[in-house]
């Protein structure tokens, strides 16, 4: 069996959705997701310049040997667009692999250990009472995990993932008005003041059941930051996420030596030299890698293997970032896992992000199934691809009120 043929396409209702199709001489055909938020073009060229015209030729089947020939052939390894594209290559193949067999991709990982997993949602709001319908809408949806962002008050602009006004609608994160990001100024001590008190709030509304969950989004100094951990604990958080910058693993020691609340990383991490220590060490109680940044399934199934041996439990990246290949590829994942935790996730279910990928996989009441389809179980419609271009956008940079950049 031998790969063909691969293309890519940019482009997606909302979303600059990067889809790879490796085509094989059996007729079979796989697809991967290399969306790399605000920077997606440069997937494309590097698949299309350098890994394609590699593969062409290549037993499908292999999907290890063709991983360790793009990592370890590279020399220049790992980074995000690197393992980015890696990813896809990798997500197609197990998909190849999938229906050549007639089976799903959770059969071929070991089968299920759960046959729905948990998922949770985003709340935001410029202040707590726009929170707290916020979080009121996610609940009436039947989400029971819900990530909270507040706006801070006396903090000139919106926080982290926090709309300006109170009357939002949708994904707030990228701006698509053009390249030049927008700035956000960032107050620490503000935030530092508010938001323990915000969060207690938020546990007296929703009661002990519901999953509280909070992204500081790698804004602390591990100092900050374990005093943070230390005076949320009574909230009783499912976790606090990237508390801060996730280059430094060392930093998460002195958190872990004076809080118990747990904590979760990753979401910017490529591979498994990212976080080995902090697994190893046990620093962190959920690991935030996603199958696209991080090399697809293959390199994913050796993180959450390292994980699993150090009681570190799944809480994979959902962001709407995420092409329904990639939910798909994690969802593969997550039911098979042994340490699954649980699953960030954005309605990517629209009408036409639907007619676009279609798939019987089902997400609903805060829970996701997936259907029997052999391979990953998403379709990519090429007539419906045509209707979208690049669209270039970006993330807010952020600096302090004296204008020195901090981290977004
Ligand atoms: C995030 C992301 O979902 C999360 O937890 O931190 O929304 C992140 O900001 C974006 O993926 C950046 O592109
Ligand atoms: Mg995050």
């Amino acid at each position: 069996m031998k790969i063909t043929d691969a293309k890519v396409y940019v482009g997606g209702p909302g979303k600059n959705y990067v889809t790879l199709k490796i085509m094989t001489d059996e007729g079979i055909y796989g697809l991967g997701d290399a969306t790399l938020n605000n920077r997606e073009t440069l997937l494309a060229k590097y698949l299309q310049d350098y890994l394609i015209p590699n593969q062409i030729g290549m037993d499908p089947r292999k999907s290890e040997d063709i991983w360790q020939f793009f990592y370890r052939g590279a020399y220049f390894r790992r980074g995000p667009v690197a393992m980015a594209a890696i990813g896809a290559i990798d997500m197609a193949l197990w998909d190849i692999k999938g229906k050549l067999a007639g089976l799903p991709v959770y059969q071929l990982l070991g089968g299920k250990s759960r046959d729905s997993f948990k998922l949770y949602a985003h709340a935001a709001g410029a202040d707590l009472p726009a929170l707290l319908d916020d979080v009121a809408r996610c609940l009436d949806q039947g989400f029971r995990s819900v990530r909270v962002q507040c706006g801070i008050p006396g903090m000139p602009t919106a926080s982290y993932a926090v709309p300006e006004t109170t009357d939002h609608e949708g994904d707030f994160i990228t701006d698509f008005s053009g390249i030049r990001p927008k700035v956000e100024i960032w107050e620490t001590d503000k935030y530092l003041r508010f938001m323990p008190g915000a969060l207690a709030e938020i546990r007296k509304t929703v009661g002990p059941d519901i999953d509280i969950l909070h992204d500081v989004h790698h804004r602390l100094t591990p100092r900050e930051a374990a005093a943070f951990a230390k005076e949320v604990e009574p909230v009783g958080l499912y976790w606090l996420e990237d508390p801060t910058p996730a280059e430094d693993q060392e930093a998460l020691r002195l958190i872990r030596q004076h809080s118990t609340t747990p904590i979760a990383i990753g979401e910017v991490f490529n591979s498994i030299w990212d976080c080995n220590t902090l697994i190893e060490e046990e620093l962190i109680d959920f690991i935030r890698v996603s199958v696209t940044y991080a090399g697809g399934i293959t390199h994913v199934r050796r993180i959450v293997d390292l994980a699993s041996l150090h009681h570190i439990r799944t809480g994979f990246h959902g962001a709407p970032s995420h092409s329904p290949i990639s939910m798909a590829a994690q969802a593969h994942l997550n039911v098979w896992a042994p340490n699954f935790g649980i699953q960030e996730y954005l309605t990517l279910g629209t009408e036409a992000c639907d007619a676009l990928f279609p798939s019987k996989h089902k997400a609903e009441m805060g829970q996701m199934s997936l259907e029997d389809a052999p391979g990953l179980g998403v379709d990519f419609d090429e007539r419906e691809a045509v209707k979208y271009d690049y669209n270039p956008g970006s993330h807010p940079v952020v600096r302090l009120t004296d204008g020195t950049m901090w981290n977004y």
